[in-house]
């Protein structure tokens, strides 16, 4: 693998003897969605789109001006893709069926853009994705094609917008990073074949939800915050960005949890375009991901905006905070 291994090869060269060239064609398109969100995001504040536009989107959260572009853009660049038949998004109620869709092979999860709380401060964001294959081609596209476990997803990825732009991936086997050299638009491989370390780093979690857990899960937090875990010590470190939390994570160990709450115990990331894309990652990179009571994977969605609690991180962290949760 020499220094100048770009994306475009590299995921030619991932693909099987036998692969038609499809997955490759759109990972390839989702690198052109993250280089120019990259350019959008970095020329934002220069063209006044750090705002909110006044509406709600269906997690009834205030959508962000970004949060539409992102979207937008997404649904543009696999607009003339006959090989994606839908694509399910945040910041749409309903999956978005792409024109000739019932020939598509492949369903696209998305959320186009991550940690959009951090759009005004210059913090880190982030999109998430995982592709679906269909049961069957030929016929029009339904909604419960989304319905897979992410034990099913023939890849998943996500691009970090931070002080560099990195994609990290993996079609099923070893995860892989790139970083993008912005002055030729090209992702070249920095970060071949990802493995999360265990008995180090921190435990990322909003510690300002404690008053809404119940009493196991302040206890097992409180453990981690009190550098009394079983599985070592732990600083914590939280970005309010999913992708730029997982991505520490995933290169120095630890966990990030979004635990349920009294009040809504499937707390608040969703299972379709968040959880289970990066449980995918992570546990091809050697680490878990679990709901608090099974593996995030073998969760079946029924809903394309279904929110459950999320562990992810290192092995020996998830599996001692499921443990001390006392669902495990
Ligand atoms: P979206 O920004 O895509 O809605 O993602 C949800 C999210 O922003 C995560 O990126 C982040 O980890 C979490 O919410 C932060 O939530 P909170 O502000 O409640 O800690």
């Amino acid at each position: 693998m020499n220094r100048f291994t770009i994306s475009e090869q590299f995921f030619l060269d991932q693909a099987s003897a036998s692969a038609s060239g499809g997955l490759s064609t759109v990972l390839n398109r989702l690198t052109l969605v993250a280089r120019m969100l990259a350019s959008e995001i970095m020329r934002a504040g220069f063209v006044g789109k750090l705002g909110y536009t006044g509406t709600s989107n269906v997690q009834d959260e205030e959508v962000r001006e970004l949060d539409v572009i992102s979207n937008d853009t997404t649904l543009q660049v696999f607009e003339n893709m006959p090989m994606v038949a839908a694509i399910a998004s945040e910041e749409m109620e309903d999956m978005h069926v792409l024109p000739g869709g019932e020939d598509g092979k492949y369903l696209i999860a998305i959320d186009p853009l991550d940690g959009s709380g951090n759009v005004d401060v210059a913090g880190q964001m982030g999109t998430i994705f995982g592709i679906y294959k269909r049961p069957a081609t030929g016929k029009p596209v339904t909604i419960e094609e989304f319905y897979q476990p992410g034990r099913n997803l023939v890849a998943a990825g996500y691009v970090l917008y931070g002080p560099c732009t990195m994609m990290v991936y993996t079609a099923g086997g070893p995860v892989n990073g790139f970083t993008l050299d912005r002055s030729i638009g090209t992702f070249f491989l920095t970060h071949p074949n990802l493995k999360i370390p265990e008995g180090t780093g921190a435990y990322s979690i909003n510690e300002a939800n404690e008053p809404k857990w119940d009493d196991k899960t302040r206890a097992m937090v409180e453990t981690f915050r009190r550098q009394e875990a079983d599985v070592g010590k732990r600083s914590a470190r939280y970005a309010g960005a999913l992708v730029g939390d997982f991505h520490r994570t995933l290169l120095k160990g630890g966990i990030y949890m979004y635990p349920g709450e009294v009040a809504k115990p499937n707390g608040k990331l969703r299972l379709l375009y968040e959880n289970a894309p990066l449980g995918f990652i992570c546990e091809r990179a050697g680490g878990a991901a679990s709901n608090g009571e099974i593996p995030i994977l073998d969760v079946v969605p029924t809903g394309l905006h279904q929110r459950t609690p999320l562990f992810l991180g290192s092995k020996g962290d998830v599996e001692e905070a499921v443990r001390r949760m006392g669902k495990a």
